[in-house]
């Protein structure tokens, strides 16, 4: 029997490479498609499936096309990859986020309740949930203190996921993942802001890089890597929350060092700091602590900082290329 996976924020990041892992293992795929005025899909095109996908017009925001989404797909595995997910946007869209990030997934939940409360569902939670709490390496016990609008939406939905698989017995799991980057990552964050900024002053059409706090130490790991996490997190007998991460934390600072050396130049030369990148609060550090998802998942990070970075700055070296 083919199953039947339905994917919101298809055309994101982490939807892509799940969509591919997913059509990999025979899934039929549908994907929850917003409407918007621009161009969605170049993820889906670079990684060649964008022909394979399902797509069904609806939004995070719209209760009743999710309830259809779930009718039509008769789905067996939902994930909920659909967000806002750019922190620092959230201050300037407080309520879009939340009623997209957090209201969004209770739309869902109760979609499946009601029309397929047998699909399996995983909900894409984050280490900004832990935002000020500073343990030596946070897990799944480690406390929550978000300090934006984003993080506060998803840790409604996080809560929302873990009452509903108590309240009704839904098979909903929760994937606390850290920071996963990859060439297919929006130029708005940090790692692809960097390595295209890169590839531009490598080809002589950008000078500088400005950037907010450089001091911030994030837990990067590869998007391609986490996406496997989710698909397990749906395969297990019971459902229950995991961090993913890769346990190794570095700053934005030496991110930078380890992307501008990639092609031979000096971070020093060229970042500027502009206090105009600033957020009106900070996640100061996070390190994740993946061994709960070792034990039970199998699942281990096999890509490496200066990896990751190498294949992003590849990958931009050939865009702004093809450009000139
Ligand atoms: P983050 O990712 O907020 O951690 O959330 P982002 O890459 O935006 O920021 C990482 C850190 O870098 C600092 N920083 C800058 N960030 C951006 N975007 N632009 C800059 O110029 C800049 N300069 C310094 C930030 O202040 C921050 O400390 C990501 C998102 O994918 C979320 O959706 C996800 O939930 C978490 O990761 C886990």
């Amino acid at each position: 029997m083919t199953k039947r996976a339905l994917v919101t924020g298809v055309t994101g990041q982490d939807g892509a490479y799940l969509a591919q892992l997913l059509l990999g293992k025979g899934y039929e795929v549908h994907g929850l498609l917003a409407r918007r005025s621009t161009d969605t899909k170049w993820r889906l095109r670079e990684l060649g499936i964008d022909g394979d996908i399902r797509f069904i017009e609806g939004d995070l925001a719209d209760a009743a096309s999710l309830q259809r989404a779930l009718v039509k797909s008769q789905a067996d595995e939902v994930y909920n990859l659909g967000a806002q997910s750019f922190v620092a946007s959230s201050w300037d869209q407080p309520l879009l986020t939340g009623t997209v990030d957090a209201l969004g997934v209770t739309g869902l939940l109760e979609a499946i309740r009601q029309f397929k409360p047998d699909a399996r569902f995983y909900q894409a939670s984050t280490s900004e949930m832990f935002g000020l709490i500073q343990a030596e390496r946070q897990d799944e016990n480690t406390p929550f203190y978000p300090r934006s609008p984003y993080g506060v939406a998803k840790l409604y939905g996080h809560w929302i996921t873990v009452n509903y698989r108590e309240s009704f017995g839904l098979h909903a799991s929760s994937g606390i993942l850290f920071n996963h980057e990859s060439p297919l990552r929006g130029i708005e964050f940090v790692t692809r802001k960097v390595t295209d900024a890169v590839a531009r002053i490598k080809l002589g059409k950008q000078r500088e890089l400005r950037l907010g706090n450089i001091d911030a130490k994030r837990d990067w790991g590869f998007a391609g890597d986490y996406v496997e996490a989710m698909w397990l997190m749906l395969q297990q007998a019971k459902p229950a929350d995991y961090v993913v991460a890769t346990g190794v934390t570095t700053t934005v600072r030496d991110m930078c060092k380890i992307a501008f050396e990639a092609v031979g130049l000096n971070y020093q030369d060229h970042v500027v700091v502009d206090p105009a990148f600033f957020r009106p609060a900070e996640v100061d550090i996070l390190l994740g602590n993946p061994a709960k998802a070792e034990r039970v998942l199998g699942w281990k990070p096999r890509t490496s900082l200066v990896e990751l970075i190498g294949m992003m700055v590849e990958a931009d070296l050939r865009r702004v290329g093809r450009e000139q």
